[in-house]
């Protein structure tokens, strides 16, 4: 697979690089490597503007984030936060960025490789699968300085590993490896560190060439499983698949089934 195929439509991101590695992927690679991919106002800005225009885009049907070897990312800018008060943290829109993540509807996969650490770690989880690198190092060490997780490391890395060793996690910087990520269910699966990338992307393209409705409502009916009662979500999970017998999708692929052929998805 070739990963440096030119972005085939550019613009002009300092603190990301946005390419298209194979047909109906997008790829977003954090870029601050001499920050370890901190997270600072200006990258989260642009991080949601590439997977907004990605989640928009037809011809995309999953997002890889990836950020380089040694680091997915380090977390939040400390430098940014350290003088912050109240009211700055309220008014600068960060709160309301990690919301418009929630809001994206194709499948996320983050490529994870070396620190993977606070709000780095918090965006890897929100995304819906992680491909981890052998040497990838997930933690929130936010009580380090004096806080604690802000973006989901107390309750969707709760839901992942359990309780007691979220705990360990939160309250005493215990760090996990891949292996362990793997283990406790926050990864789905491992590589070597000179493949980790293209495992991730070519996850996404296998996904990508599925009929994108189906896609989408898969991924919303599990995301409501850590919202919702066990009945709630049911009843939600049976609505999503009558809702999608409105669709051409699940004509053509019932039909193609029938008639001993390939199926070809519209996304309709
Ligand atoms: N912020 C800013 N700069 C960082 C950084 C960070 N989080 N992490 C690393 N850097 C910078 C270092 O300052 C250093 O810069 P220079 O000194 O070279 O200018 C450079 O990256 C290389 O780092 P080191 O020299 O420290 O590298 P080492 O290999 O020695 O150590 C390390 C790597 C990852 C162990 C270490 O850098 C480290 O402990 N970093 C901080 C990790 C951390 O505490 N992360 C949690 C941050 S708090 C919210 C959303 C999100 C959040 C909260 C709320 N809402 C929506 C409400 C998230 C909060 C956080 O993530």
């Amino acid at each position: 697979m070739d990963l440096h195929t030119p972005d085939l439509a550019p613009i002009n991101f300092q603190d990301i690089i946005v390419e298209r590695p194979v047909e109906r992927v997008g790829l977003i690679r954090l870029n601050r490597p001499q920050a370890l991919n901190a997270l600072r106002s200006q990258l989260m800005e642009e991080l949601i503007n590439a997977l907004q225009s990605f989640d928009h885009e037809a011809t995309i049907g999953a997002i890889v984030i990836t950020g380089n070897d040694k680091a997915f990312s380090a977390g939040a800018d400390i430098t940014e936060m350290a003088n912050a008060t109240l009211t700055d943290m309220l008014n600068r829109g960060m709160i309301e960025r990690w919301r418009q993540l929630r809001n994206i509807r194709k499948p996320l996969i983050a490529a994870v490789s070396g620190h993977c650490l606070g709000g780095g770690c918090e965006l890897a989880i929100a995304c819906d699968i992680i491909v981890a690198s052998e040497t990838a190092k997930f933690g929130q060490p936010e009580i380090n300085i004096g806080v604690i997780p802000g973006a989901g490391g107390t309750q969707r890395l709760t839901k992942a590993v359990g309780k007691s060793l979220a705990m360990e996690i939160v309250l005493n910087d215990r760090r996990l490896t891949a292996e362990e990520a793997l283990r406790y269910g926050l990864a789905s699966r491992i590589a070597p560190l000179d493949q980790y990338l293209t495992d991730a992307i070519s996850l996404a393209a296998q996904i990508a060439a599925r009929a994108p409705l189906g896609v989408q409502m898969g991924k919303e009916a599990i995301n409501k499983s850590f919202e919702m009662s066990l009945a709630d979500g049911m009843s939600y999970e049976e609505k999503l698949f009558y809702i999608l017998f409105a669709s051409e999708d699940q004509k053509e692929g019932m039909r193609a089934f029938v008639e001993k052929r390939k199926p070809v998805w519209r996304g309709q």
